[in-house]
């Protein structure tokens, strides 16, 4: 933790081999024991879990197996004073989730999800954790007459009660994302995961996580999407990144596309006490060109960014702007803004 209270985390996928679509990997992979040893040096507190990431080959083991796994795991990290975050379904890589996992047109494959979601949540519970993150990758359509979206909602409303279900300790934290993999998506937006989360059989425990990329995918504003969940009291993760324009998802480095829009969901969330809620998740990826010896430094800049940013927050003149505003004069805010931001 730093002076201002934030908690800071990120998943083993943030250190990378730098795989595209095009192009195979162009750094070596790096272990998940080396990794933890990361995450301390670069400022991070805690660990972001995809289910196999902390229990690798979990299809092919018994319940009992996993939760010992996962266990030896949470020792771990408390060798190297590390706590887990939340620990994600991963339902988008196995066989029987190509068309979705919780969405699928075969039954099969729908009892699968919600099977492979129930281990997720006994990783959760051994692992230290009570959050379960859901990014609902592959539940959406390529084709809108492939799936019916009635049904799906349905589908998707009775996964979310079966996980409330099964552990009654454990929270949700909604990913929504608009495509990518899929063309559309079910769950696109705050508004959607929101919705699902109350229409839940305990919307007290289900809440919404909100990524960067993906709300600039939607053509939303992320600090408006951030500001909208806290009203709720429902923004219980982030992961905070950039986007350069409605194009594949890019997870670039917090900040370093678009400082104001960073700026002011730094500033929402700071306004907000999101420090007393949730932690600091910066999903970001190392261009592919960065070398390995320094690929690491997308998430010690996206940090050191995020808490400069903190800083600037907390010195805007919130006299000046009200009165500003009272004034109607948006032309004088902008520029009042941007020489905030540049440090005038
Ligand atoms: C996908 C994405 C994932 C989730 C975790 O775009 O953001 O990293 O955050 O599964
Ligand atoms: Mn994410």
């Amino acid at each position: 933790m730093n002076k201002y209270g934030y908690r800071f985390s990120f998943g083993p996928w943030n250190i990378h081999e730098g795989s595209d679509p095009f192009g195979p990997t162009v750094r070596s992979s790096i272990s998940f024991d080396e990794k933890l040893k990361y995450y301390g040096k670069l400022g991070f507190d805690a660990v972001q879990f995809h289910d196999d990431d902390a229990v690798p080959d979990m299809e092919n083991l018994s319940p009992a197996q996993i939760r010992e796994i996962a266990k030896s795991v949470r020792k771990k990290l408390e060798d190297y004073g590390l706590v887990a975050e939340f620990v994600a379904p991963r339902l988008w890589e196995h066989p029987s989730t190509i068309d979705g996992g919780y969405t699928s047109n075969n039954p099969k494959e729908r009892a699968h999800a919600i099977e492979r979601s129930k281990r997720a949540a006994d990783i959760a519970d051994e692992i230290g954790a009570d959050l379960m993150v859901l990014w609902l990758a592959r539940e959406g359509t390529y084709l809108r007459e492939s799936k019916n979206i009635v049904k799906s909602a349905g589908y998707l409303m009775e996964a979310v009660n079966t996980i409330l279900d099964y552990n009654p300790k454990i929270r949700i934290a909604i990913e929504p994302k608009p495509n990518e993999p899929m063309d559309l998506a079910y769950i696109p937006t705050m508004g959607h995961a929101l919705s699902l989360g109350m229409a839940s059989k305990d919307p007290k425990r289900v809440g919404v996580l909100m990524e960067s990329a993906h709300s600039i995918l939607a053509g939303l504003d992320p600090s408006d999407e951030i500001g909208y969940a806290m009203y709720f009291g429902k923004l219980w993760s982030v992961h905070l990144n950039d986007q350069n324009g409605a194009k594949f998802d890019q997870d670039r480095s917090f900040a370093s596309v678009d400082l104001r829009r960073a700026f002011n969901q730094v500033r929402i969330l700071d306004e907000n006490r999101y420090w007393e809620v949730g932690m600091v998740g910066l999903d970001v990826k190392a261009i592919r060109t960065q070398p390995a010896e320094i690929a690491t430094k997308h998430l010690s800049n996206s940090l050191e960014m995020f808490l400069r940013l903190v800083e600037l927050s907390r010195s805007l003149d919130r006299n000046k702007l009200a009165s500003l505003t009272e004034a109607r004069d948006y032309e004088e805010i902008d520029i009042f803004i941007l020489n905030h931001l540049m440090g005038k």
